[in-house]
């Protein structure tokens, strides 16, 4: 529901201030709900457009345990997907309108999708750093101010650690194989170490959207401190193991406890925010094929709707 006077805007910043949240039926600004659908629409298109870079190794799995894991994997991402556009949808936005903005560019999904998966090392390095970051993200997210985006949130993390587990796992086994497996681990890090970080957004000093998701509590942290975060907690996961960090000037910083690291690209982040990373086109063209493959399901499921009514 929108707002108008200045009365109920003032009840509304209120209720943020003192921390509640914030539920579909309230009254809340149109920015507030506006704000809400571009960043939870683009977090479930992540979650559904990262299906792909892993789903490619399905059928190349090194065995039948490994195989089943990441199946369940994708699995879980998908569900991810759908809790958001669900919860999404309280927002007043149907779920075609969403994918429509997807499929045209109008909706982004997260650049770290846009690249590759060589080896099976990828997938180690996907569910270890991919997940890892997005579970340092989603953690601070378990807290924002819109009820439904919170639950899901609270829900998505407890997977996300599972994810992030067996992607380490792998990682940590190749690391203790063959010379060949040591380098394909090393070789995955070097290529996702830095989109990882790239993950977090923009620097806080050029992030547009952060001075109203702060206002509205819709973001806790900063895309900074969180990458902070992660970046503390991931080093010593890596050199634990024998990977190299692949930042010649990454260092500790003894006094602060926080590790400090070389300059990230940007100009390859905006490159692939704006369609033309290495993978973009064939992203959103397998997304249209299968969409409009699937086309029969979703009649199928509202035929069967209607009936029930
Ligand atoms: N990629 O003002 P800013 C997963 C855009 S999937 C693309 O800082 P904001 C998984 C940003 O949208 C989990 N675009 O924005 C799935 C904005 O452009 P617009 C994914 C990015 O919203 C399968 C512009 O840059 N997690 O876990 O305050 C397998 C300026 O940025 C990116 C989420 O989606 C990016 N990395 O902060 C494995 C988390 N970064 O929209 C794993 C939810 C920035 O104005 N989202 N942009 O055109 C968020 O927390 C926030 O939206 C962000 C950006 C921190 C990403």
């Amino acid at each position: 529901m929108s707002l108008t006077s200045n009365a109920t805007l003032e009840t509304f910043q209120e209720r943020i201030d003192q921390g509640e949240y914030i539920e579909p039926k309230d009254v809340f600004p149109d920015e507030y709900r506006k704000h809400l659908i571009r960043q939870m629409s683009q977090h479930a298109h992540s979650e559904v457009i990262g299906m792909q870079p892993e789903g490619n190794w399905i059928t190349r799995a090194p065995s039948l345990r490994a195989k089943q894991i990441l199946l369940a994997k994708i699995q879980d991402e998908g569900g991810h997907g759908l809790y958001l556009y669900s919860a999404a949808e309280t927002l007043g936005i149907s779920r075609s309108e969403m994918i429509n903005q997807l499929q045209t560019g109008k909706a982004k999904y997260s650049s770290i999708f846009n690249y590759p998966t060589l080896n099976w090392a990828d997938i180690g390095a996907i569910g270890w750093l991919v997940d890892g970051a997005a579970i340092v993200n989603q953690v601070s997210l378990q807290r924002t101010s819109y009820g439904p985006y919170s639950r899901a949130m609270v829900r998505i993390c407890k997977e996300e650690s599972f994810h992030q587990r067996q992607g380490y796992e792998i990682m940590t086994k190749m690391m203790r194989g063959t010379n060949e497996q040591q380098k394909m681990a090393q070789d995955a890090m070097n290529r996702w170490w830095w989109p990882s970080l790239m993950m977090f957004g923009p620097h806080d000093s050029n992030s547009p959207n952060s001075g109203n998701a702060f206002k509205w509590k819709i973001k806790r942290e900063s895309n900074d401190v969180l990458r902070q975060k992660f970046i503390d907690k991931t080093i010593p996961q890596a050199l634990l193991i024998g990977l190299t960090i692949p930042d010649k000037d990454y260092k500790l910083n003894e006094k602060t406890g926080h590790y400090e690291i070389g300059k990230i690209n940007w100009e390859e982040f905006n490159n692939v925010i704006n369609g033309n990373g290495p993978c973009n086109k064939q992203r959103i063209n397998h997304h249209i094929k299968y969409h409009n493959e699937g086309a029969w399901v979703r009649e199928a499921a509202l035929a069967y709707s209607k009936k029930q009514k």
